[in-house]
C-alpha cells in the first residue's frame, strides 16, 4: 500500500448518531474520559477493569509489579481460572444461549449452548487428567477449526495446562520444533480435516514430526475422529472418544495465579527460530474481554464472527476466549472463503444473521477480485442487512479495499474497526471504537484506552506528529507478552532494546501519526519479518529452510508487494552447482518450493525463485537486501552501489524463472 495515499486520504466517516447512542463507549467525550482516567491513575484504571470484568477466586491486592522489568507482573497475588471465566460464570445466567454456531466445510451446522460447551470442556478436561499431566505442563494442539479446537484449549485452561496451538498449515518439521521448544508432553490432533471439499490428512504430520526426533517427552497423542481417514496407529495414541468415554462431564476448575501462563504461541521474528510468545491468564483475558466490549461493542443479541483460525493469535483472543468470556454467540467456520464459491462468507452472514464480522484484508482483496470476475458471488447478491459492524486485522488495509468493504459489505452503514495489534500485545492496541472514532480509510486511527502507544526515533525520543518513526508502547499493559519461552534474553533484546532506553516496548512496525488528528498509519515492519496474507514469516526462517536443502549454497529472501496477499516471498538462491537455466531451473524451483513447504508450511513457499552465481554483497560480505527488494519489484537500481563487491551479479538476479 502506498503510505502517501493514506496520508493524503481526506475522506472521513463519522459514526451515526444511532450507533453512538447505543455503543458501549458512546462518543468522543467518553473516549477522552477513559484515556484521561488511565493517564491520571494508570494502575487504578486497569485494576478497576480487572475487578469489573474478571471473576476472581482470590482477589488481587497488587496491580502491577515492575521489580524485574521488563518482566512485568499484573494482578499477581490474585487467583482465578480462565475457563471458569468463560463458561461457569454463565451457567446461572445464560445456560441455554448459543455459544457457538459451527458451520462445516460441507455447510452443515451445529449449535452448542453455553451449558453444552461447559460440559464438553469439563469432560475433555477430565479425560486429559488421566494422562499424567500436571499444572504447567505444555500440550500441543494441532486441530482443524472446529468446536473441538476450542474445547481442547478451554479444557487445558481449566486444569492449568499450557496449550500451544500449531496452525494446521504448518509442516511436520515446524511441529517438531515447537514440540521440542515447548517440551510438550501431549499432542491433541485429528485424523484429518475437511477443507474446500477435500479430505486432508493431519495426524500423519504429527507422526512424522515426532519421528524426526527429540520428542521423547511426548507421552500421549490424543486423536479426534473427524474424517474417518485411515491413519497409522502407535502405542501412545488414544482416541478422543475413548479418553472421555468413562469420565463425568463436570470438572472443578483449577485455580491458578493471575500470572500463570495460559498459552504459548509461536510466531516469527527477524532472526532464528520462531519464538514462543508466552501469555498470562488474567491480564490476557482481561484485554480480550475489554476489546470485545469496546472495539466490537458486543451486545447481548449480537452474532459475532471472527474468521481467524485458532492457530493464530486472532483466533485465540477473538474465538477461543474473548467471545466466550463475554457470553456472546459466535460463528466458527471449518472451511475456506472460496468453497463452494467465493460468496461463502456473504452467504454465511446472511444465513446466520451475523452482526459483527471480523476478517483480514487479504481475504477482502481476494473476494474483491472474485466478485469482479464472477459477479454472482458479489456481496450485493446476499442479504447482509444483519451486519452492524466490521473489523479488519493482520496487515494494513489499503484505502481501496477499505472503501469496497465499507460500501459493498457494510452497505455504507457499518463502521470498520481496523484493529492494529500483534501476537505479543494479546489484543487490540490501536483501533477505532465504533461509537467514537471518525474513520479514515487505511488508518487504524487512535490508541485503545489505557494503551500508551506512540512513535519515537531511533533513540527513543518522541517524534512530532506528521513524522514517521518506530511504533512503541511506553507503559506495560495487562495483556502483554510475558517472555519468550526458554529465551528471556531474546525477549529483552527483541522488545526492550537498550537503544531505546530499555524501558519501552518496540513493536517492530514503522508508523506515522497524522499531523492534525493524531491518527496512526502503520507503515509496515521495520525488521526482516514479512506479512504474507496476514501471516508473519521471518525471512531468516525461509533462508535457513532453503540452505538446508542439499542443492543450495546460499539464499536471501525478501518481500515484494502483492495485490492480494499484501506481500509475496521472493528468494534469491545460489546453488552449490552451476547456475541452472531453462527446464533445469524450473525443476529446481519446483523442488525448492516443495522443500520449503515441508520445512515450514505451504504459506512460506517462495512465489518466485531467482538464481545467481552469487548474491550482491558489500566488500565486508553483507548481503545488500535493499537491492534485492528493488530487483524483486522489477525496478531499476538507482541508488549508490559503489560499496557493492560484485555488481555484475545484479543482471542475473533480474531473471525470474517462469
Ligand atoms: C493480530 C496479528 C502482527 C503484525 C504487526 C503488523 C501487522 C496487524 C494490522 C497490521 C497494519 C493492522 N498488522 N494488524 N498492520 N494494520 N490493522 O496480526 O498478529 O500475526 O503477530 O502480526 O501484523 O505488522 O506487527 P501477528
Amino acid at each position: 500500500m502506498s503510505i502517501e495515499s493514506v496520508l493524503h486520504e481526506n475522506r472521513v466517516f463519522e459514526p451515526s448518531a444511532e450507533f453512538v447512542k447505543n455503543a458501549n463507549v458512546s462518543g468522543m467525550v467518553a473516549y477522552n474520559q477513559l484515556c484521561a482516567e488511565a493517564a491520571a491513575d494508570y494502575e487504578g484504571f486497569w485494576a478497576k477493569l480487572a475487578r469489573e470484568l474478571l471473576v476472581w477466586n482470590k482477589p488481587f491486592t497488587k496491580t502491577l509489579n515492575q521489580d524485574n522489568a521488563p518482566f512485568y507482573k499484573w494482578f499477581e497475588d490474585g487467583e482465578l481460572n480462565v475457563s471458569a471465566n468463560c463458561l461457569d460464570k454463565h451457567l446461572n445466567t445464560i445456560p441455554n444461549k448459543v455459544a457457538i454456531i459451527f458451520e462445516g466445510d460441507d455447510g452443515n451446522t451445529q449449535e452448542v449452548t453455553y451449558k453444552d460447551l461447559y460440559h464438553r470442556v469439563c469432560q475433555f478436561a477430565n479425560g486429559l487428567k488421566k494422562l499424567n499431566l500436571s499444572v504447567g505442563d505444555r500440550v500441543i494442539i494441532y486441530l482443524p477449526m472446529g468446536i473441538e479446537a476450542v474445547v481442547a484449549m478451554q479444557a487445558c485452561a481449566r486444569i492449568g495446562l499450557i496449550h500451544s496451538v500449531v496452525f494446521g498449515g504448518f509442516s511436520a518439521k515446524s511441529l517438531n520444533e515447537r514440540i521440542i521448544d515447548a517440551g510438550a508432553k501431549a499432542v491433541i490432533t485429528s485424523d484429518g480435516q475437511f477443507r474446500g471439499g477435500k479430505t486432508l490428512p493431519l495426524k500423519s504430520a504429527v507422526d512424522e514430526g515426532i519421528t524426526m526426533g527429540g520428542c521423547d517427552v511426548i507421552e500421549k497423542v490424543v486423536v479426534l475422529k473427524k474424517t474417518g481417514l485411515d491413519i497409522a496407529w502407535n502405542s501412545n495414541n488414544i482416541w478422543w472418544h475413548d479418553l472421555i468415554a468413562d469420565v463425568t462431564d463436570t470438572c472443578e476448575p483449577v485455580m491458578v495465579s493471575a500470572e500463570h501462563p495460559l498459552f504459548l504461541l509461536y510466531t516469527s521474528g527477524s532472526t532464528g527460530k520462531p519464538k514462543g510468545v508466552q501469555h498470562s491468564s488474567a491480564g490476557y483475558l482481561l484485554h480480550a474481554m475489554n476489546t470485545m466490549r469496546w472495539t466490537f461493542d458486543i451486545h447481548e443479541n449480537d452474532v459475532f464472527w471472527c474468521t481467524a483460525d485458532v492457530g493464530w493469535i486472532t483466533g485465540h483472543s477473538y474465538v477461543a476466549y474473548g467471545p466466550l468470556a463475554m457470553g456472546a454467540t459466535q460463528i466458527i467456520f471449518e472451511g475456506i472463503p472460496t468453497y463452494p464459491n467465493a460468496g461463502r462468507f456473504w452467504q454465511m452472514i446472511e444465513k446466520h444473521k451475523v452482526s459483527i464480522f471480523y476478517t483480514a484484508p487479504t481475504a477482502i482483496r481476494s473476494l474483491i477480485k472474485a466478485s469482479e470476475t464472477t459477479p454472482e458471488v458479489a456481496p450485493k447478491n446476499y442479504n447482509l442487512s444483519s451486519l452492524r459492524l466490521l473489523g479488519s486485522v493482520g496487515e494494513p488495509i489499503n484505502p481501496e479495499a477499505w472503501m469496497w468493504y465499507f460500501e459493498n459489505v457494510g452497505g455504507g452503514r457499518c463502521p470498520i474497526a481496523d484493529t492494529f495489534w500483534q501476537t505479543e500485545t494479546g489484543g487490540h492496541v490501536i483501533t477505532p471504537l465504533p461509537g467514537v472514532t471518525p474513520l479514515v480509510p487505511g488508518s487504524c486511527t487512535l490508541p485503545f484506552p489505557g494503551i500508551d502507544i506512540d512513535v519515537v526515533d531511533e533513540t527513543g525520543k518522541n517524534v512530532p506528529w506528521g513524522t514517521g518513526g518506530l511504533l512503541v508502547i511506553k507503559k506495560p499493559w495487562p495483556s502483554m507478552i510475558r517472555t519468550i519461552y526458554n529465551d528471556p534474553e531474546r525477549y529483552k533484546t527483541s522488545y526492550y532494546p537498550v537503544d531505546l532506553g530499555g524501558k519501552i516496548y518496540l513493536a517492530g512496525d514503522g508508523a506515522i501519526r497524522d499531523a492534525k488528528t493524531g491518527n496512526f498509519t502503520i507503515m509496515g515492519r521495520i525488521d526482516d519479518v514479512l506479512n504474507v496474507s496476514g501471516h508473519r514469516l521471518g525471512t531468516m526462517e525461509i533462508e535457513s529452510a532453503l540452505v538446508a536443502n542439499h542443492l543450495v549454497a546460499e539464499a536471501a529472501v525478501v518481500g515484494k508487494p502483492h495485490d492480494v496477499k499484501g506481500e509475496s516471498v521472493v528468494a534469491y538462491v545460489v546453488l552449490k552447482g552451476p547456475r541452472p537455466e531453462g527446464d533445469e531451473a524450473k525443476k529446481i524451483v519446483a523442488e525448492l518450493r516443495e522443500w520449503v513447504g515441508k520445512e515450514i508450511g505451504p504459506i512460506a513457499k517462495p512465489d518466485e525463485i531467482r538464481f545467481g552465481d552469487n548474491l550482491p554483497k558489500t566488500r565486508s560480505g553483507k548481503i545488500m537486501r535493499r537491492l534485492l527488494r528493488t530487483l524483486a519489484k522489477g525496478e531499476e537500481i538507482t541508488s549508490d552501489i559503489s560499496t557493492l563487491d560484485n555488481p555484475a551479479i545484479l543482471e542475473q538476479l533480474k531473471e525470474v524463472v517462469k
